[in-house]
């Protein structure tokens, strides 16, 4: 199969002012479709260009090459960032809601949780909302990493990405990563998040 490089599914004002659109369009237009060239790139003529996104990152393990690792990554992680959000931000399927709040206490407390995760994780990378052995987790990977790869300290499959490299905020917010995650949070698609729990937990 041959990977394509999507669409953003809105404009790149659409999340302002929680995401501003020149942020948007530097990191669609650039740091995205850069880790998109560059993995496909690196893939080129090797059978992992056979495989999907999903089987190439279920097999980065510690002797993966780097350009696989973070250059896929970054293709893989970015798309479901930009599936993370959407304008206004979405409801939570009931489903979804009741298993927030069983595993976390509230819708609240999730968001607590997301936020110390992308506060804590030094330098750059993800936090991520996973089903992990069938139940909802937080947990964060450095640079492109994701919780599909065995690298990562808990495998699941990602529901919600949430990227805090300086790039994602730096320019509206500069060091004050704390508050674009607040705005991060205004905007997360808690509907599409719950068409990926409800297959996840299938
Ligand atoms: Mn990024």
């Amino acid at each position: 199969m041959a990977f394509e490089f999507p669409d953003l599914p809105y404009d790149f004002s659409a999340l302002e002012p929680h995401v501003d659109a020149q942020t948007m369009e530097i990191h669609y237009d650039r740091h995205h479709r850069a880790y998109f060239t560059n993995f496909t790139g690196a893939i080129d003529g090797s059978p992992l260009a056979d495989q999907s996104l999903e089987q190439v990152m279920a097999g980065i393990d510690a002797s993966a090459a780097p350009a696989v690792r973070n250059n896929g990554g970054g293709f893989y992680n970015h798309i479901l960032y930009w599936n993370s959000m959407c304008d206004g931000g979405s409801a939570a399927s009931s489903a979804l809601a009741s298993a927030i709040d069983s595993e976390f206490g509230s819708m609240d407390k999730l968001k607590e949780q997301l936020k110390q995760a992308g506060m804590t994780r030094f330098g750059s990378g993800f936090a991520w909302l996973v089903v992990n052995n069938g139940k909802l987790a937080v947990t964060s990977t450095p640079n492109q990493d994701n919780p599909l790869m065995p690298v990562a300290d808990m495998q699941g499959t990602p529901i919600i990405a949430l990227d805090v490299w300086e790039h994602a905020y730096y320019l509206k917010y500069q060091n004050k990563r704390p508050d674009y995650i607040d705005g991060y949070l205004e905007v997360v698609d808690w509907a599409k998040a719950s068409e990926r729990f409800s297959a996840a937990i299938a």
